[in-house]
């Protein structure tokens, strides 16, 4: 046989045989275990300076929502001194006076300023998509603080507050032990439409003994100044202890002004079961003046927990998507014990 022949043989088996072999992929460019494994993508909100960032890096945006009651002036008295005590780069703060369309221009503010978190209040439960949408969109995350929203939960990082539902509940459980034979309450409920009232409002009705009656329901806006005019109305339509034994009162503050208006009105201490919700020194002073019959804490102080998540936010770690504050109901008995002591 001639070499070429040979040669020719040897070239059609091989081309045979490369054709029935499984089509061949292309060979790795390194081998598979030297191989770097993937970065995950940093989540949304990760600041430059993650995994090191610092209080020094921080710029927070708080929107406060307003200044209506000790509990909120507490609340942003809270924010500002951790800021200060933890050295944060700025702290941008605002007032919007309970106006929900200030609230909103706040937070745009904030997201054409690139701050690197978004502590918000939500005034109302509603309405906050668009605004929380821009912020998504923005990369800045946002942490929902105090009162609810009823976006929907990815537009946020985190929620935290009170338990609202639970403080009605809390509330409701103490009218049943003051009211044993039942009876009728009013309601001075809070700002309408705003997670605190919403949820007080709901826990309430959810464990008031069925033999004791709601009157009434009328808000306050959790001021005093409004509280008081719709307490004297209560008071010209219905006789206080005949129509009606006992008032649930949404806040402290609304509770104070309801008191200047029972005492107008001839009303004394003692002669109604009142029930309110912060537990405020406003509100111990009431327990221990004899007027409120339990304070069930909402606690303000939520600065320094804020802070610690929005750092895990800028660090690129993960936080709890709801974190709910740890409270109690305060009564007469230790009320004069306790008061000097209350930050609040
Ligand atoms: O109870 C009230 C304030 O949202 C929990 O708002 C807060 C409420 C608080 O005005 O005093």
């Amino acid at each position: 046989m001639k070499v070429s022949k040979v040669l020719f043989i040897v070239l059609v088996v091989l081309s045979l045989v490369a054709a029935c072999a499984p089509a061949a992929t292309p060979a790795p460019a390194q081998p598979a275990a030297t191989t770097a494994p993937a970065k995950p993508a940093a989540p949304a909100g990760t600041a430059a300076c993650a995994p090191n960032c610092a209080y020094k890096d921080m710029v927070m945006c708080f929107p406060q929502l307003g200044a209506e009651s000790d509990w909120r002036t507490a609340d942003t008295a809270s924010f500002k001194d951790t800021a200060t005590k933890l050295g944060f780069k700025q702290l941008v703060f605002s007032d919007a006076q309970q106006k929900q369309e200030n609230q909103i221009s706040a937070v745009r503010a904030c997201i054409q300023q690139k701050v690197n978190v978004i502590a918000l209040p939500p005034v109302v439960e509603d309405g906050f998509e668009p605004v929380l949408t821009e912020a998504k969109n923005a990369g800045i995350p946002v942490i929902i603080v105090d009162r609810s929203v009823s976006a929907d939960k990815s537009l946020y990082a985190s929620h935290i507050g009170s338990d609202m539902v639970l403080e009605g509940e809390r509330s409701a459980a103490e009218f049943n032990k003051l009211l044993p034979n039942g009876g009728a309450v009013l309601e001075l409920s809070g700002t309408t439409g705003s997670g605190a009232a919403v949820g007080r409002a709901k826990g309430f009705r959810n464990k008031l003994n069925s033999n004791i009656k709601i009157l009434d329901s009328q808000t306050g806006n959790f001021t005093r100044a409004e509280a008081k005019p719709v307490m004297e109305a209560f008071l010209k339509k219905y006789k206080a202890g005949t129509d009606f034994q006992g008032i649930f009162i949404h806040n402290d503050d609304m509770g104070i002004g309801a008191i200047e208006s029972l005492k107008a009105a001839g009303v004394k201490p003692g002669d109604l079961k009142i029930v309110s919700v912060d537990g405020t020194r406003g509100g111990f002073q009431a327990m221990v003046d004899g007027w409120f019959q339990a304070d069930v804490e909402c606690n303000p102080l939520l600065g320094p927990q804020v802070a610690e998540m929005a750092l895990k936010l800028m660090n690129g770690q993960t936080i709890d998507r709801e974190v709910l504050t740890n409270e109690t109901v305060y009564y007469p008995d230790k009320a004069a014990e306790l008061l000097p002591s209350r930050q609040y």
